[in-house]
């Protein structure tokens, strides 16, 4: 899984990087910086205060801050990606809302002719008898796509049958790709409830269906380069409870259909990534082939049943530490002990 961060130049994509990777001296101009982010959860921060392990180790994704913003090589570094964040440059007023605003509306405009090209192409292969096609419910499969991006609507909203979905995963379509806005605001905005933009871009977040995160890549700065205590005290500050960045990443983790499943030794906490809907054995695979395998059972709690009684000990005590099957769908936040023999 991989998230992109996009937007116009100068909006503070390089500064949203820095700030989710943690990477330093990330300032090239012509390439595009690759990292990792940490998903921050305050449920796994918990579970390591409680038991005051050593470490605690959190989901991660893969990131990349995208150089180019228009044309075929934006729509060759966006090709490969999961999601995008899209940064709108709130901090320099409305001339900086009006550029990031042309750039999503490009880039909307670049992804509904790229996807009407994958989708001709297609059909025209198939018409001139260059391909046969996978099964007869592929033509309606592509008539469907073409009225949808006609009319602008973005292929993420069709409601498509599993069926038809194998077919979506087939192609690089760009409009399936889920996008977070990420206003990036300035500090005189942070916790006043508006800013530049606001307005226009939760109407038009409404409209479309993105999430909306406001961040202020400025303040955030100055946030990193004080100590845990004092980060606490700044953000109360703003009325927050977490920088924008945290929760940016978060949403990124939940549109890409994401959920964590937690481990616990007395060494360490950790968040492990599976997809809605992954099975106790598949999950158990996450942590080791040997698991999967020899999967036997699984010890499982979740989290709210954790937090409610304060230990595992008390909710084994209450019979809420459940014995669960390799069927057994993991649910988000559910802390796991696998069972295995190999
Ligand atoms: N005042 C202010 N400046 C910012 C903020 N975020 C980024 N900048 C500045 O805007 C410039 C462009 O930021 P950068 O992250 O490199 O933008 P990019 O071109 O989108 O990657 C840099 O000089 C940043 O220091 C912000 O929240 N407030
Ligand atoms: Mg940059």
């Amino acid at each position: 899984m991989q998230v992109g961060i996009a937007g116009s130049p100068q909006s503070g994509k390089t500064t949203l990087f820095r700030l989710l990777t943690g990477m330093a001296g990330s300032h090239a101009a012509s390439t595009s910086n690759l990292g990792v982010m940490e998903v921050p959860d305050e449920r796994l921060k918990a579970l390591g205060d409680t038991y005051k392990v050593r470490k605690t180790i959190y989901a991660r994704i893969d990131l990349l801050d995208i150089q180019p913003y228009k044309g075929q090589e934006f729509l060759n570094a966006v090709r490969n990606l999961d999601a995008l964040v899209v940064v709108i440059a709130c901090f320099m007023g409305e001339p900086g809302v009006e550029d990031s605003l042309d750039f999503l509306a490009g880039m909307e405009a670049e992804f509904y002719l790229a996807d009407l090209a994958s989708v001709e192409g297609r059909l025209e292969r198939l018409r001139t008898n260059k391909a046969k096609p996978v099964s007869q419910s592929e033509l309606p499969f592509l008539d469907k796509c073409k009225t949808a991006i006609e009319a602008e609507v973005p292929l993420r909203d069709v409601d498509f049958s599993p069926h038809e979905q194998d077919f979506v995963s087939n192609f690089a379509f760009y409009s399936v790709k889920p996008i977070i806005l990420a206003p990036n605001i300035a500090e005189e905005h942070l916790g006043a409830g508006s800013y530049p933009g606001m307005e226009e871009i939760n109407r038009l977040a409404q409209e479309r269906g993105y999430r909306v995160v406001p961040f202020s890549g400025m303040v955030e700065e100055e946030i990193e380069s004080l100590d845990e205590e004092s980060r606490v005290e700044f953000l109360m500050a703003y009325g927050l409870t977490q920088p924008g960045t945290a929760r940016i990443a978060r949403a990124a983790y939940d549109a890409l259909g994401l959920i964590s499943f937690f481990t616990m030794n007395p060494n360490e906490v950790r968040a492990w990534t599976i997809k809605r809907g992954t099975k106790a054995r598949q999950a158990a695979g996450k942590i080791h082939s040997d698991m999967e395998r020899g999967f036997i059972k699984a010890d499982v709690v979740s989290f709210e049943d954790f937090s409610r009684h304060g230990s595992i000990k008390a909710c084994r005590d209450r019979g809420l530490v459940r014995l669960e099957g390799k069927d057994y769908v993991v649910q988000d936040g559910d802390i796991i002990n696998v069972r295995f023999n190999v």
